[in-house]
């Protein structure tokens, strides 16, 4: 596949400050598609400084023109929506039909909300004898995974950019392509020089430069849990504000009197959904002794469809570890009833949709994120238990409750520690914010609480 040689800075494409490079492997075959430059702490300053230079104009427009800018930006994704779909699905391994509908449509989606929400938001209050502002932070390092790799990169870019913010990006070593594919559009879009610029690399390296340069106001990390407590922490001693988007351990929680079969399809589609690869998905399904025999015969029949239809999960490392936990799973007493750690097939990073019954709140597979296609089922006693299971992890990502009576439902939702909740299957709603409670997160993503993050309040008093 096509990819620069270089960095995207200050409008450009500049060449890396180094030599060495990063191989991109398409999961699916192992075939190495193309090599993109690994940066290091010089390209990370060089962008810095664009994206600082740029700053105070950008901060200046205003909002009506940001919002052109983001608007163009989205109509470019549009016109390139096959490519991207294309791009994602040579990186990340996914389906083509899903990298379609997931990994184009729902990043144009956030980034159309943000066209109209940067034209409409208040930049400025009135609270009594007080005007308040709401000013743009700075410079945005952003930092995103590889499990939704375009959505990761608008969920930040385009919040900030709405905010008045100027970017740089580091995006996962995995899946560089379509970041620099993004990089083409803002460039296409018109979207001025050192406003976004991105910078490939290695985590440890161009992405802890990032994070610890004096340069930069906030972080926004989407990431693993133990690389969000470091970037907590560098932040914490710089007095600088961070997002932070962790990992899961959600519960679907399904009520007696739920329609039991189709709150178990639909929730094994939601783990199984992108190879298990989401920080929010159900992976743990929660049900009432009296039907827990039903519901896991159900989960078996809808996992076992599953197995042609996901791809495989992004690399080796997260193969082994996700084989590891299903393993860890059967030593500590839990029952496979479809699937395994063997690999169906000898090229690629796959796994078999798994499901585990006879799962006990305390074993590793129901506590830990496991990031693969795998479901536990567990069993309740009552109400109570449901909620002491459902809440008893350190994550509080998001979470489903299925009732007969949707206020039923939304009565067990209040009880529950944990940032979104699906009533009765829900429905995405890209406005909706995003985020966690516990050690899944700071901050929030989407809609008017994501552009919040990237603001800071003036109050002029009269
Ligand atoms: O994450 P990392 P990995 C979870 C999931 C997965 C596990 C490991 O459980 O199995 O994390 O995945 C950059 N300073 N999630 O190893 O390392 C890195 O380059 C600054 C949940 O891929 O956290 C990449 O851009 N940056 C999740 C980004 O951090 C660093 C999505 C994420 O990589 C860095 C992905 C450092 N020291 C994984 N080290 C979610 N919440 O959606 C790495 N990075």
């Amino acid at each position: 596949m096509k990819a620069h040689d270089g960095m995207y800075i200050g409008g450009d494409w500049r060449p890396a400050a180094g030599q060495d490079t990063i191989a991109v492997v398409n999961p699916a075959d192992e075939q190495v598609i193309a090599h993109v430059p690994a940066g290091t702490a010089e390209d990370v300053d060089a962008a810095v400084k664009a994206a600082r230079a740029a700053f105070p104009a950008w901060a200046a427009t205003p909002p009506a023109e940001r919002a052109a800018k983001i608007a163009a930006l989205r109509d470019v994704l549009v016109a390139r929506k096959d490519e991207i779909a294309e791009t994602v699905t040579a990186e990340l391994g996914s389906p083509l039909q899903f990298s379609q509908m997931v990994h184009a449509g729902v990043p144009i989606a956030v980034a159309g909300s943000y066209a109209e929400l940067a034209a409409s938001y208040s930049f400025e209050e009135k609270i009594g004898n007080s005007t308040v502002l709401l000013e743009p932070v700075g410079v945005v390092g952003a930092i995103t995974p590889w499990n939704y790799p375009l959505h990761q990169i608008v969920a930040k870019v385009a919040p900030a950019l709405a905010a008045g913010c100027t970017v740089v990006l580091k995006p996962a070593e995995d899946t560089p392509l379509v970041a620099q594919l993004f990089a083409e559009a803002a460039h296409e879009a018109g979207v001025p020089a050192g406003v976004f610029n991105l910078v490939t690399g290695l985590g440890p390296v161009a992405g802890q430069a990032l994070a610890e340069h004096d340069g930069v106001d906030l972080v926004s990390f989407t990431g693993s849990t133990a690389v969000g407590k470091q970037i907590g922490a560098t932040a914490g001693a710089a007095i600088k504000p961070v997002a932070l988007e962790l990992g899961g351990k959600s519960a679907n929680v399904i009520l007696p009197s739920a329609d039991l079969a189709k709150a178990v399809n639909v929730g094994v589609a939601n783990v199984m959904s992108n190879s298990g690869q989401t920080c929010s998905a159900w992976t743990r399904m929660l049900v009432h002794a009296d039907q827990y025999d039903e519901a896991v015969t159900l989960a078996a029949a809808a996992a076992a469809k599953y197995g042609d239809r996901i791809g495989p999960v992004v690399n080796a490392k997260q193969q082994d570890r996700v084989r590891g936990y299903i393993e860890r799973g059967t030593a500590e007493g839990a029952r496979v009833v479809v699937g395994g750690p063997e690999s169906p097939q000898d090229k690629g990073y796959f796994i078999t949709p798994t499901v585990f019954a006879d799962v006990t709140p305390d074993m590793t597979i129901a506590q830990e994120e496991i990031f693969g296609p795998v479901l536990s089922i567990l069993k309740y006693a009552d109400e109570d238990e449901a909620l002491a299971i459902a809440n008893g992890t350190v994550y509080g990502l998001a979470g489903a409750v299925w009732a007969g009576d949707e206020a039923e439902a939304v009565a067990f939702a209040r009880r529950m520690d944990t940032g979104q909740v699906d009533i009765n299957g829900g429905r995405f709603n890209p406005q909706a914010p995003f985020g966690g409670y516990k050690q899944s997160g700071v901050g929030r993503e989407l809609g008017p609480h994501g552009l919040g993050e990237y603001l800071q309040t003036k109050s002029l008093q009269f």
